[in-house]
């Protein structure tokens, strides 16, 4: 099957790079995905949310987390000029320069932005122009652009395959040049009305299971958990069911979903404003699911 092999070429890919991140007592974490940034215009679908998403980067940033955005960060389908994105989301991108500073921001590439999978194409995320200072500045000058990586638990030795979750998806993998094209000319004006695409996986509840259903196969049969993204399903499994986490999006109309990764725990949380007792308007997080610990994936 093909994504049994695209998952099991991933782990290999990750291991040979020494793309290994061990996890310890210390180790702070939190993971978005398919945050799906745009251009801020009406078909921006994420632009409702930046609010709640540049306060929980800076929430995570005080207490000391890294940052590993799961892939399709930047939506690459639907506007081809990464430039456009930086400067409509530019206060984002300066919180997550400060991760990248110090060597806590982990970049994925999903199906949307796998074009900065070519180390050609990849240059507009190494610097900016800024319009105020009239100069070049560097934005993520060395970053490095992964499809997956291993989380290794120093204590139980277990291990998580970290991926976008679009592997063996033939529409979003192997031929997803076809399905960029069509979503840039076609969906994004849909977008602009209300219209989505019924065949995305984030929209199609029979794909979305098809993908879940693959992916537990495959940490059945490996004994390796898996946390990704792509589907825009939150999920937190019990303990002792197969270990299949997927951090939801960034683009739900009523706010954000990602992990966390406290004291070896994984929690789901969730973003988003509500009304205080007074009427005003707060951005709040709360605790979707978890914990659960990393011995027992
Ligand atoms: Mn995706």
């Amino acid at each position: 099957m093909l994504s049994d092999h695209r998952l099991t070429e991933c782990y290999q890919k990750a291991k040979a790079l020494g793309d290994i991140f061990t996890v310890t007592d210390d180790t702070r974490l939190v993971f978005f995905s398919d945050v799906h940034r745009g251009d801020n215009s009406l078909s921006d679908e994420f632009a409702h949310n930046q609010t709640i998403f540049a306060y929980a980067l800076e929430y995570y940033y005080k207490l000391g987390y890294g940052y590993m955005e799961l892939g399709d960060g930047d939506e690459l389908w639907e506007y081809k000029n990464f430039r456009l994105i930086r400067n409509a989301h530019s206060d984002i991108f300066c919180i997550l320069k400060r991760f990248y500073e110090e060597n806590r921001f982990w970049y994925f590439y999903g199906n949307h932005n796998m074009i900065f999978r070519n180390p050609e194409k990849r240059r507009p995320l190494h610097h900016f122009f800024d319009e105020y200072l009239d100069i070049d500045m560097p934005l993520f000058p060395d970053i490095s652009v992964r499809e997956s990586m291993v989380l290794r638990d120093d204590k139980s030795e277990k291990e998580v395959l970290l991926v976008h979750g679009h592997q063996g998806d033939l529409t979003n993998d192997e031929i997803w040049f076809v399905s960029s094209i069509l979503v840039r000319y076609f969906w994004r004006n849909m977008h602009m009305i209300g219209l989505k695409n019924p065949a995305s996986p984030s929209k199609n509840r029979a794909k979305r299971h098809k993908i879940e259903k693959r992916f537990s196969k495959w940490i059945e049969n490996n004994g390796i958990a898996i946390l990704c993204g792509h589907t825009h399903r939150p999920k937190l499994p019990e303990a002792g069911m197969p270990a299949y986490l997927n951090t939801g999006c960034c683009i739900h109309p009523r706010g954000i979903t990602g992990i966390e990764l406290i004291n070896r725990e994984f929690y789901l949380v969730n973003w988003y404003i509500k009304g205080d007792d007074f009427g005003q308007l707060i951005i709040t997080r709360k605790i979707m699911k978890g914990p659960l610990k990393f011995e027992e994936l």
